[in-house]
C-alpha cells in the first residue's frame, strides 16, 4: 500500500517536472512575428520587432471598444510603404490609383486602404503601425503590431496582429 502511495506520487512530480520544462521550452521559443510587406512592391520586406523599433515613431491616441483612451507609439505606414519602394506621392497616378493595401492580421482578419487615401497628396490618412501603447509593449493578444487609424469614426480597421501588408492592383 505505502509503495504504490510512494510510486504514485514519484509518477505525479515526474508529470509535474515534464510541464515545467515544458512552460519553460515555450516561453523561451516563442515565435517571433514579422511582418511581411509584398505584392506590387519594389523591394519585398520582412520586418522584425528590432527593425520596427529603429524607425521613425509618431504618437496617435485611440479610444478602445470600451471608452478608455490609449497612447499608441508607431511608425507611420507611409514610412513603410516607401522603404518598400511602393509607388506613391508623384508615381500615384494613372493605373497606380487602382492599388490597394491589404492587412492581414494572425487572426485572420484583414482590412483594406486605397493607397491614394493614404497618400499625403491625396486622402493623406494617418495610419501608424504601433508597436507600444501606452509606453509597453502591446499586450498579449493585440500585438506585437497593431494599426492605429486615429481618424475613422470606427474602430474596425485599427486591427492588431497584423503579420503582412500586400500591395495589390483592383481588378474585376
Ligand atoms: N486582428 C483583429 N483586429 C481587430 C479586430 C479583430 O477581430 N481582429 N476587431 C476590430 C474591431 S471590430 C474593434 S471594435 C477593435 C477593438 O479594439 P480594442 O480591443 O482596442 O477596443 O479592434 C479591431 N481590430
Ligand atoms: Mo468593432
Amino acid at each position: 500500500m505505502l509503495n504504490r502511495f510512494q510510486n504514485n506520487r514519484q509518477f505525479i512530480l515526474l508529470l509535474i517536472g515534464f510541464f515545467v520544462i515544458q512552460i519553460g521550452y515555450a516561453q523561451n521559443h516563442k515565435q517571433e512575428v514579422f511582418i511581411e510587406v509584398s505584392g506590387e512592391v519594389r523591394q519585398s520586406l520582412k520586418i522584425s520587432a528590432a527593425d520596427l523599433s529603429k524607425m521613425e515613431h509618431q504618437t496617435a491616441s485611440l479610444t478602445d471598444r470600451d471608452g478608455r483612451v490609449h497612447r499608441y507609439r508607431g511608425v507611420p505606414l507611409t514610412l513603410l510603404l516607401d522603404s518598400a519602394g511602393v509607388s506613391m506621392k508623384g508615381e500615384l497616378r494613372g493605373e497606380n490609383l487602382t492599388k490597394y493595401l491589404l492587412v492581414k492580421c494572425l487572426d485572420g482578419y484583414e482590412v483594406l486602404f486605397s493607397l491614394a487615401e493614404l497618400d499625403q497628396d491625396f486622402g493623406d490618412l494617418e495610419v501608424i503601425l504601433a508597436d507600444q501603447m501606452d509606453g509597453k509593449p502591446l499586450p498579449a493578444g493585440k500585438g506585437p503590431f497593431r494599426l492605429v487609424v486615429p481618424k475613422d469614426k470606427a474602430l474596425a480597421r485599427s486591427c492588431y496582429e497584423v503579420s503582412a501588408l500586400i500591395v495589390g492592383f483592383a481588378t474585376d
